[in-house]
């Protein structure tokens, strides 16, 4: 007997950084991160459970995979399967929109639709709320991409209460602005090990962005656009910063991102509200207005390939076989 399901989630970007982890086992991060989920790059996976199958198998945009990404995918379905009470392995067939591994946040929308077709391939009848618990298992960001629009990931103190849902803000659009789609040259997770074992700045910024979310939420639920950005911008550059505090230091900016930086302070400077943020890569991503979206990828065009994105849906399951 199979059992199938097809989910489709997308990614999102954080504008208040989830960065370092207070419990590696399960996943719980040492501060709460607020996002947006995007409209682009959707991430479609399948899951087939078949009693028939050794070990579980990935493929990834067309390609077998085999070390760590399945053994990522394998130990996520392990948890299902504790969840589900079942033994039965899975073939897992996935396709990425978005440029794997080059800070785009692909393992969110790849651990969201994960969550949301194993849960159904193994006849779990889950939540959003229990579908961000799982997710957040993956991959910490995925929590957020269970959620349409703008997510909050409460911290929380333990499994349970560490969890993304919805929260009021006000209407954005952001421009993708792609300087680089190689792969980064230091995985998140692996730097955020090295950020919270070597940098002085760690204790920090734990403190900090705990009280930067809070101005953050309140911002949203105010509808203040031009707060929200101010405080993503400032969130992102400390995150940076805090990387490039490691020993050894991790950089992700390179020159074009910072070309892409002195064009968006320049389009304020014009009056235009354009804030940047950066995950942990070389791309910069730059928060507007809806109807300022298109005149800022134009003027960003010859310095960076841009997309614009707008909020988008959180992980859903588009195809169940029983
Ligand atoms: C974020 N990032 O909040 C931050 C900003 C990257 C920069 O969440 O170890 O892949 O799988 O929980 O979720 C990337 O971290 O890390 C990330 P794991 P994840 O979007």
């Amino acid at each position: 007997m199979t059992q199938r399901a097809t989910a489709v989630a997308h990614p999102n970007i954080a504008l208040v950084k989830y960065w370092g982890k207070r419990d590696a086992t399960m996943n719980l991060p040492a501060t709460g991160s607020l996002s947006m989920t995007l409209d682009v790059f959707p991430t479609t996976t399948t899951v087939t459970v078949d009693a028939a199958l050794d070990a579980d198998t990935l493929e990834l945009d067309g390609e077998e995979r085999t070390g760590t990404p399945l053994d990522r995918v394998a130990r996520f379905l392990d948890l299902v399967r504790a969840m589900a009470g079942s033994t039965a392995h899975a073939r897992v067939v996935t396709t990425n929109a978005v440029p794997t591994g080059a800070g785009l946040a692909s393992s969110a929308s790849g651990f969201a639709a994960l969550a949301v077709a194993a849960a159904a391939a193994y006849h779990l009848d889950l939540s959003p709320r229990e579908l961000s618990r799982l997710a957040r298992r993956g991959s910490g960001s995925a929590s957020r991409s269970i959620v349409p629009g703008v997510a909050v990931w409460h911290a929380g103190d333990d499994d349970e209460t560490s969890f993304a849902e919805g929260t009021p803000a006000p209407d954005m659009a952001m421009v993708i602005a792609t300087v680089e789609e190689r792969e980064k040259p230091v995985s998140s997770r692996v730097a955020m090990v090295r950020t919270a074992e070597t940098s002085p700045f760690f204790p920090a910024w734990v403190t900090s962005t705990a009280e930067t979310l809070e101005r953050m939420v309140d911002a949203c639920a105010a509808g203040d656009l031009d707060l929200v950005g101010r405080i993503a911008e400032t969130n992102a550059l400390r995150m940076h910063a805090l990387i490039q505090s490691c020993d050894p230091p991790i950089r992700y900016l390179t020159a074009a991102s910072l070309g892409v930086l002195d064009r968006v302070e320049a389009l304020r400077a014009q009056g235009v509200l354009a804030y940047a943020t950066i995950d942990a890569g070389p791309n910069v991503v730059v928060l507007c207005a809806p109807d300022d979206a298109e005149r800022i990828a134009a003027d960003l065009a010859d310095v960076a390939s841009t997309l614009v994105a707008r909020p988008g849906p959180g992980a859903r399951l588009v195809e169940t076989i029983a």
